[in-house]
């Protein structure tokens, strides 16, 4: 079973299509949105497509207010474990992440742990974006890189595919991060524990309808984080909370840990 966990705040323009693109590429795929009480009825649209279109494929957490991206994605995840998900997703609900790449997701999770969509290896990219934010963004990336010697192109992209056993062996409580870097601290934490980890190319187009959420605050958050981050590497590596993966299931980075 496979899971989108889907955080959304006033995204009510662009949910209803979205879905429809996502279920017409993988028609089993199950949708979890985690919404942080939209004043745009974001919430209430879920609920009727929940009724009327998707039911047993799609799933609303509701929370009371606007609590950041980070800890969305947290409770998704905490959603998704308690259930029977094998592979979990992040996606951005502004087609910023185009539901046309989930099956190269599942292709590539079935021979590693992670799958990081990438925008910096071949045929990766950004559209519509100007220079500066383009340097930001490329910036930051070789920032993070350089200094977490971690050997990936796209550290702060937030279309992903986990294997549920890298989200167990992750101390949720523990993650530091509420933006920028929350995408980065994940990946780091999961590289630190020895799971294999690749990248799949996608083209990140620029936010279809709806307005940013993006603030310098959580910028400058990154820039220190990352410090944070590699301070702890020793405590991230060894921190063993819960070993237990279903011993049935075979795991692709077993050999590499
Ligand atoms: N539940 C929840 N979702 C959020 C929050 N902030 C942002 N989101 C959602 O997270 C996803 C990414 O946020 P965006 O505002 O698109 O951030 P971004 O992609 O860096 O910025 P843009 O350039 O505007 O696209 C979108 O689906 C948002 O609706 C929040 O505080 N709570
Ligand atoms: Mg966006």
């Amino acid at each position: 079973m496979k899971i989108i966990i889907l955080p959304t705040y006033n995204e009510y323009s662009n949910l209803a299509e979205l879905l429809a693109q996502v279920y017409n590429q993988v028609a089993d795929i199950h949708v979890l949105v985690v919404d942080d009480n939209s004043p745009d009825g974001t919430g209430e649209l879920v609920q009727e497509l929940m009724r009327h279109q998707y039911s047993n494929r799609l799933y609303l957490l509701a929370r009371p207010g606007k609590l950041g991206l980070g800890t969305a994605y947290i409770a998704g995840f905490k959603w998704a474990l308690e259930r029977n998900y094998q592979y979990i997703f992040e996606m951005d609900a502004d087609f910023s992440h185009n539901p046309k790449y989930l099956t190269d997701f599942l292709a590539k999770a079935g021979n590693c742990d992670l799958v990081l969509g990438s925008r910096y290896i071949p045929n990766g990219g950004v559209t519509n974006w100007n220079i500066i934010r383009r340097l930001i963004s490329r910036g930051g990336n070789v920032y993070a890189r350089m200094i977490l010697g971690l050997p990936f192109k796209d550290l702060t992209g937030g279309y992903k595919c986990f294997r549920r056993e890298v989200l167990e062996r992750i101390d949720l409580e523990d993650i530091q991060s509420n933006g920028y870097s929350f995408q980065i601290e994940l990946t780091y934490r999961a590289f630190l524990k020895g799971f294999s980890i690749k990248e799949v190319p996608i083209i990140f187009e620029e936010r279809a309808a709806g307005k940013s959420k993006m603030s310098q605050s959580i910028f400058r958050e990154a820039i220190v984080m990352v410090w944070k981050l590699r301070a702890a590497r020793n405590r991230l590596k060894t921190s063993n909370l819960k070993s237990v993966h279903n011993p049935g299931a075979s795991l692709a980075s077993h050999n590499l840990r």
